[in-house]
């Protein structure tokens, strides 16, 4: 019998993957229970469902009887402008990284197998703040299967590899990893397309221990070996700090998203803080972002950018720029 099933459910279904605390995951199934179409078609279904909430709950309670037991540590708050966890087999530089990005206090080792749990950190890319987070390596006999969770919730995803070790032979392993837990770049996504429950995220290659000029060479080398592949691969060296800048950026651009400045009447536009959208975002949803009051009484928008001529009056569903400046007005 057919479940004619809506959108929205699909949608908490989604969400109900997405969640790494049991809380979350009872409060998603409740969701789908009480979205569901209320027909014979959905009675096998719903058991399911209840018998899931219920194995739940069971699970919880028995959890807390445990003293001492906290939220996982897997489970990390987003901060800032985008949530970007930094990947890669052991000993490729991940801590040192975002040590060296971050206000993160971490452990950098000269041996494998030093970071057992991930640790956030906020970078400043000049005035967006965007999070790091260190990850256990993604490599050997066990892997935590928590940090797959952590992976699929965040924004992006840095994969880091080493230069002076195989580099390749390390991206093609950490991505068969990731295959394996269904999570696919999002630069490859037309080659697994069709994969139920695939996560398709955007990931950015870093070649780490590129740390002077002669090894340059040695990157150029590894680029042509892996002519055909979208990804972008940035060379950078975290001890002799090279090319921060342009790997910063290249987050900044994996992440795409946009800078808008608000321009209230009378006053001149803070460009120390802008407001974070997406790319393709509207007025209407940098509207939403200032507050909920200009989301519902928005009367008119002028802006001042690459794509309008100063000051020009827009609609609601004009699509901003990088960088534009937005004079939000009220009918009040
Ligand atoms: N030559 C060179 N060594 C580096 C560079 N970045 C990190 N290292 C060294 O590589 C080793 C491993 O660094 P970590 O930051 O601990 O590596 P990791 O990826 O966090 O390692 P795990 O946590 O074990 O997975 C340390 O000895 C670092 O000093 C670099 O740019 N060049
Ligand atoms: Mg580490």
């Amino acid at each position: 019998m057919p479940t004619n099933l809506p959108p929205d459910y699909f949608k908490a279904e989604e969400q109900f993957r997405k969640a790494i605390t049991n809380q979350e995951k009872i409060a998603w199934l409740e969701e789908m229970l009480a979205i569901m179409p209320k027909h014979k078609g959905t009675d096998h279904l719903k058991s399911d469902l209840r018998r899931k909430i219920s194995r739940l709950k069971t699970a919880d309670t028995q959890k807390k009887g445990r003293p001492g037991r906290q939220v996982s540590a897997f489970h990390i708050d987003k901060e800032g402008a985008g949530q970007v966890v930094v990947l890669g087999p052991a000993n490729t530089g991940k801590s040192a990284l975002v040590a060296a990005l971050t206000n993160a206090k971490l452990e950098v080792a000269p041996y494998p197998f030093s970071t057992w749990g991930p640790t956030p950190g906020m970078m400043q890319f000049e005035n967006v703040q965007i999070q790091l987070i260190d990850t256990p390596p993604l490599e050997g006999e066990f892997i935590e299967p928590e940090l797959f969770n952590l992976i699929r919730i965040a924004d992006m995803a840095l994969l880091i590899v080493d230069l002076q070790a195989d580099p390749i032979g390390q991206i093609e392993a950490t991505l068969a990893l990731l295959e394996e837990h269904r999570i696919i770049p999002q630069h490859l996504q037309r080659e697994h397309e069709g994969g139920l429950r695939m996560k398709y995220m955007p990931v950015l290659g870093v070649v780490n221990k590129c740390d002077d000029d002669a090894m340059d060479k040695d990157f150029e080398a590894l680029c042509e070996l892996m002519e055909g592949d979208e990804c972008p691969l940035i060379p950078i060296s975290v001890t002799a700090e090279r090319h921060f800048e342009r790997l910063k950026k290249a987050i900044y651009d994996t992440l795409g998203l946009m800078r808008v400045y608000s321009h209230p009447p009378g006053k001149e536009p803070n460009f120390e803080s802008p407001f974070v959208l997406k790319v393709g975002s509207t007025v209407e949803d940098f509207a939403g972002k200032v507050h909920q009051d200009f989301l519902v009484n928005l009367k008119s928008a002028k802006v001042w950018g690459s794509g309008a001529f100063d000051g020009q009056m827009v609609s609601r569903d004009y699509v901003l720029r990088e960088g534009d400046v937005v004079e939000l007005r009220t009918d009040r």
